[in-house]
């Protein structure tokens, strides 16, 4: 399922757009990801806070936005792009890789949320093949 320069042009046209917002959508689609799958919780236990909108839950959904507009820049080489983020994964943060299509999931959801005009079948195919090229991309490390 690899990306077409069509789904590329795509992703990158809509994050044009979205882009600027890339933190809202994080810190919605993590407080998402945290409520309706509750087994995520355990690898943040550490936080203070993990309810919904909290300053943890703000600044690691930025985080992981800040990685994924990263991706979006580097679309053409993306096992590149996260092989070291792949290897934190893997070895110190030990995530078990089924949970980054649990998140790919939640960013799907919030995305069209909040972008319901932009959010078309032909943007939705694109950006879901982009995020689970990423979720595998991410789990490369682990073998
Ligand atoms: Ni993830 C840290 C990116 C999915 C658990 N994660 C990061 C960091 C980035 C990042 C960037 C900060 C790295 C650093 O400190 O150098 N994570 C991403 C991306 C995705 C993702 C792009 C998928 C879209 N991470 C997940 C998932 C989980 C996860 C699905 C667990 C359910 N990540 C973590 C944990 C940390 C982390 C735990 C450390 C956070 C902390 O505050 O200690």
């Amino acid at each position: 399922m690899s990306l077409t320069t069509k789904d590329m042009s795509v992703v990158k046209a809509l994050w044009a757009k979205i882009g600027p917002k890339a933190d809202e959508i994080g810190a919605e689609a993590l407080s998402r990801m945290l409520v309706v799958y509750p087994q995520t919780k355990t690898y943040f236990s550490h936080w203070a806070d993990l309810s919904p909108g909290s300053a943890p839950v703000k600044k690691h959904g930025k985080t992981i936005m800040g990685a994924v507009s990263d991706a979006v820049a580097k679309i053409e080489d993306l096992p590149a792009a996260l092989s070291q983020l792949s290897e934190l994964h893997a070895y110190k943060l030990r995530v078990d890789p089924a949970n980054f299509k649990i998140l790919a999931h939640n960013i799907i959801v919030v995305t069209a949320m909040l972008f319901p005009a932009d959010f078309t079948p032909e943007v939705h195919v694109s950006l879901d093949k982009f995020l689970q090229n990423l979720a595998w991309c991410l789990a490369e490390r682990y073998r």
